[in-house]
């Protein structure tokens, strides 16, 4: 029987070792719901990293891990610490991740860190290859497995194989600019179909293909030997239901144990509001500008004193990278001064939570705020943006989103802002929250219908469903 091989950069697991002794648990992450179903089929494997690095397992631990993992249907590529420190670290989070979200001033191309990018993808094309089949399906994911798609195909060329990049593809201009531009492309068209969130993503890819390839390509497909190659774009969604229902049983059931929640509600009233921002601690997410604009706000329209408060949650991420570091102090620092400049004995105009929360705790947050802010300066689609309008249960609420985030093409209700206008986002804070309950009910109802239509699971569904005639197409033309 066919299977369908799904690999990204970190298997849908955590596994900790205490003691010599072995836990490991599922994720909950947007990736490993969408790809639950996909994964649970027939035989279906998912191939990526452990998260433990080969130096910290001994032989006998390394085999109870591989087979732990295999028990849940995945396959581990072992990486040593100087593979996470160049590539995922080096090649990926500093020249990849910084280029492909216009932060050219934080990209750094090193040779020794390309060459650890070529060899871990090739660590994972071998790890494929030894569990592949003929008919199988490959669907790979982001932006760290790049040149995986060609590797696959220089072996196996029958095998179908899907690519989908979970972060934006920058326009050619800034695209141009890579060294390795020509090697990243031709190990993309490795695949025979490629996903992008949006339309802008897929038409830059497109026309990187076009102009540094020299490959022709009419309208969303391109011509490469004497193969045809399909580029679509699937906006990612979420487990509509999952944050539905938990927000409901959270709001109506007594909460006595629930002191975060209590804490939260003791801080909301008719004439105090609440402002959420959820993001991983990132350079991309903007959050330096958004507590500036947050002051800028606060000194355009001081009625909002001591009414107005910004509950921030940044979760720590890549904190062995310098740039991630710069920012947690920036952050804290203008957290510290806005709080400093404006806060009285009742008052603190920024709450700011530096930790991963629980997902109740996520849950009682997002029922508790009166407005979502979610203000990245570039991302490639926002999850958050969408969990909370799931979570809102009696379609109150208001959404502020960056017109820079991938989700902003699909949630045309919310308030779409340029994230780098301070008139912008101060006028749409006030406006947000001055909004008349039955205009917050209508937008938010929209964007609810189209959410819980195209949920995660029918977004990964249509990608295979895709691959699949993209398959047919293939043997078609094979038949000729
Ligand atoms: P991310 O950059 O990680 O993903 P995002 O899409 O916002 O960004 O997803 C973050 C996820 O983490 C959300 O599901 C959220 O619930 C969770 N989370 C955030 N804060 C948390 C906290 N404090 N505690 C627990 N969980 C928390 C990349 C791209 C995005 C793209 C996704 C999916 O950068 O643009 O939307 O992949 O393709």
């Amino acid at each position: 029987m066919n299977k369908t091989i799904i690999v990204s950069n970190r298997l849908p697991l955590q596994v900790s070792i205490k003691n010599n002794s072995l836990k490991i648990i599922p994720s909950v992450g947007g990736l490993a719901t969408g790809m639950k179903s996909v994964h649970a089929e027939g035989n279906g494997i998912w191939i990526g990293w452990s998260g433990i690095p080969e130096e910290e397992l001994d032989s006998a631990l390394s085999k109870e891990v591989a087979q732990e993992i295999q028990k849940e249907k995945c396959v581990s590529v072992p990486l040593s610490i100087k593979d996470i420190e160049e590539y995922y670290e080096g090649f990926s989070n500093k020249a990849l991740w910084p280029l492909f979200h216009y932060f050219m001033e934080y990209t750094e191309f090193k040779e020794q860190e390309w060459e650890a990018y070529k060899r871990v993808n090739q660590k994972f094309a071998e790890v494929i290859l030894e569990n592949i089949e003929d008919g199988d399906t490959v669907w790979v994911h982001d932006y760290q497995l790049l040149l995986l798609p060609q590797l696959i195909k220089d072996k196996k060329p029958n095998t179908t194989i899907g690519f989908f990049l979970h972060i934006p593809f920058p326009s050619y201009e800034i695209f141009r600019t890579f060294p390795w531009r020509k090697e990243i492309l031709t190990g993309m068209i490795g695949a025979d179909l490629l996903g992008f969130h949006t339309y802008d993503y897929e038409r830059h890819f497109l026309s990187s293909v076009k102009r540094i390839l020299r490959l022709e390509v009419n309208f969303n497909q391109i011509s490469y030997q004497d193969r045809l190659i399909m580029v679509d774009s699937f906006p990612m969604g979420i487990d509509y239901d999952k944050f539905y229902n938990a927000a409901l049983e959270h709001s109506s059931t007594p909460q006595e144990n629930r002191e975060f929640y209590q804490r939260l509600q003791e801080h909301t009233s008719e004439d105090k509001k609440l402002i959420l921002s959820i993001d991983r601690m990132d350079y991309t997410k903007g959050i330096p500008n958004r507590i500036k604009a947050f002051e800028y706000f606060l000194d355009k329209f001081p009625e909002y004193k001591e009414k107005a408060r910004l509950v921030m949650l940044a979760v720590p991420s890549r904190s062995n990278v310098p740039q991630y570091q710069k920012l947690k102090r920036e952050t804290d620092e203008l957290v510290g001064r806005i709080n400093g400049k404006f806060a009285t004995v009742s008052w603190t105009p920024i709450w700011y939570f530096y930790r991963a929360l629980s997902f109740d705790d996520l849950i009682d947050l997002y029922i508790s705020s009166d407005v979502a802010l979610i203000t990245p300066i570039r991302d490639g689609m926002n999850l958050v943006a969408k969990e909370y309008v799931a979570t809102r249960t009696k379609s109150d609420g208001v959404l502020i989103l960056s017109e820079m985030a991938g989700a902003s093409k699909e949630m045309n209700e919310a308030l779409l802002i340029n994230p780098n206008s301070f008139e912008d986002f101060a006028d749409n804070l006030k406006r947000a929250l001055c909004m008349p309950l039955d205009e917050q009910q209508k937008r938010m109802k929209f964007l609810q219908k189209r959410l819980k239509r195209y949920n995660v699971e029918k977004w990964a569904k249509e990608f295979l469903a895709s691959l699949e005639t993209t398959k047919q197409l293939k043997g078609a033309i094979i038949a000729k």
